[in-house]
């Protein structure tokens, strides 16, 4: 049998095999057929095809994707639906025209150009389809699909993950724009692929993001979280405890990391980055070599824990302790170290430049303790799910490794925030087993790991505790609680769908 992953997106002619029985499906019913009469009229006709991509949560390794590291996300039920109709042949508009069903985001249209360029100084919403849409026609050529003439689309899209809220709203959009323009075309290809044109693609945002987002959205089945492993992107089945359930808390801080990338997330990847360079550099190899070499942290990995084995250990975090200085390194430091001046170092990628203008300086050791020390976590975890521990030490281990996740991303790699701080405290002080962020941080949502048995009393214990005195003071409106606090179960991955 082919491999989960080896296989195409599934086509379903009905919604059951994707939203289940009950009141989901009944929601995702009217959903659709709510978008299909808007999108009649709209544009005067109705879409070809439909697909949908899902949020995620990441339950834990964060911000050690892009440096090669494996993560464990698990798909929620929040998604984006893109409703698409490609244009005839001698229909004379050949506009992408991008309209949402929330008035908030006003339509975009955009030249049925693949080689258009996404103003990057000007943020717009419409940009993450464009991503997807330059993503398809890359992958299609690189495929010899004959891909013929730019031809408009309509599209209509209708989004549930929340935004800037760590659950990844921009890769089930990024995706499900991918995979429905695949569909419009007819065309589908496996979903490892399809996984990382996905993220190749969203970087055309400016983000330097990792792949976990897209490979989850594309990958994730029903009932399970994945290990997703990266360089070639697969993705193993992990199986959750029974008993346990993952409650999601937004902290209502919004992390608008489009907009914020270069002193955030990409200031991050190259401060990895740097740290990778200067290690190799402390460990051996010539600077230039180390240069054009190494672009992650687990490309020095091996002689980190080669290092480590010379003091009988395999933790490739002796070698950061060793070499990496505690105090932030400035710009001088890391240039006379490489021998070379960073704007040559990183001159691959553009937004790796912005970062440079706006960094005072860089905390090697941190990141990289970071970075090792999570992957590690990722690993503790996944044993531990599939160990001999009764269910309840088992639960009792994964909140720990949740809550040194948290502790690290927190001190050492500075992604949270005074609101997600408070809200892993108060989760953690209802009787969570373990708390953290999740997703990028700086904003956007916890994860708690509660007993299935008191995740009710836990919802209304961070109600009273954390939600009241924000819906006193406006910031949210009682009747919308439930988008910002629930629980969550592994859904199902991204689909297409004909009506
Ligand atoms: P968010 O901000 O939750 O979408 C981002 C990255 C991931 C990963 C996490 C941190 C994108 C699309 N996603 O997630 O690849 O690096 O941060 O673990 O940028
Ligand atoms: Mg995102």
């Amino acid at each position: 049998m082919a491999k989960h992953e080896e296989l195409p997106v599934p086509v379903f002619s009905s919604l059951e095999p994707v939203y289940g029985e009950g009141s989901l499906l009944e929601e995702a019913e009217l959903r659709f057929s709510q978008l299909k009469s808007k999108f009649l009229q709209v544009f005067g006709h109705p879409p070809d095809v439909f697909a949908r991509s899902p949020g995620r949560v990441n339950l834990i390794g964060e911000h050690i994707d892009y440096e090669g590291y494996s993560v464990l996300p698990m798909a929620i039920r929040q998604d984006t639906i893109v409703a698409i109709r490609k244009h005839k042949e001698g229909e004379t508009d050949k506009l992408l025209t991008i309209a949402n069903v929330n008035d908030k985001y006003t339509t975009c249209t955009y030249p049925a150009d693949p080689d258009q360029e996404i103003d990057l100084k000007n943020h717009e919403w419409g940009h993450y389809f464009i991503c997807g849409y330059k993503g398809y026609y890359e992958h299609a050529k690189s495929k010899g699909v004959n891909v013929g003439v730019p031809l408009g689309l309509d599209v209509l899209v209708d989004g549930t993950v929340p935004t800037g809220s760590g659950l990844s709203s921009s890769a089930a959009f990024v995706c499900s724009s991918t995979i429905a323009i695949m569909a419009a075309f007819g065309v589908n290809f496996p979903k490892k692929e399809i996984a990382q044109v996905t993220c190749d693609c969203e970087q055309h945002i400016g983000t330097q993001s990792g792949g976990m987002d897209q490979a989850i959205s594309v990958m994730a089945k029903n009932g399970f979280a994945e290990l997703i492993d990266f360089n070639p992107i697969r993705a193993t089945d992990v199986q959750l405890p029974a008993g346990g359930t993952f409650v999601i808390a937004h902290s209502l801080a919004e992390s608008q990391k489009a907009v914020t990338a270069a002193i955030n997330y990409n200031n991050r990847v190259v401060e990895c980055r740097l740290a990778a360079i200067v290690l190799g550099i402390k460990l051996g190899m010539k600077p230039q070599e180390a240069i054009s070499k190494v672009k992650t942290l687990s490309d020095v990995e091996g002689l980190c824990v080669q290092f480590a084995g010379g003091r009988g250990s395999n933790d490739p975090g002796l070698a950061v302790k060793e070499f990496l200085k505690e105090e932030p390194y400035t710009a001088e430091e890391v240039e006379k170290i490489t021998e070379t001046d960073l704007p040559s170092i990183l001159c691959d990628n553009p937004t790796s430049l912005d970062v440079l203008k706006a960094a005072k300086h860089f905390k090697l050791h941190q990141r990289a303790a970071h970075v090792y020390s999570e992957a590690e976590r990722v690993y503790a975890f996944k044993d531990a799910v599939a160990s001999s521990l009764s269910e309840e030490e088992k639960l009792k281990k994964l909140g720990d490794l949740m809550n040194e996740s948290h502790y690290s991303c927190s001190v050492f790699y500075e992604c949270s925030c005074p609101e997600l701080e408070e809200v892993v405290k108060v989760c953690r002080d209802s009787g969570a087993l373990g708390a953290r962020l999740t997703g990028a941080g700086w904003g956007g949502c916890a994860v708690a790991l509660v007993k299935e048995s008191i995740v009710p009393q836990f919802i209304l214990d961070l109600k009273e505790q954390f939600y009241q005195s924000r819906i006193n003071r406006g910031v949210i409106n009682k009747n919308q609680l439930g988008l910002y606090v629930f629980a969550s179960k592994p859904s199902s991955g991204a689909a297409i769908i004909k009506l």
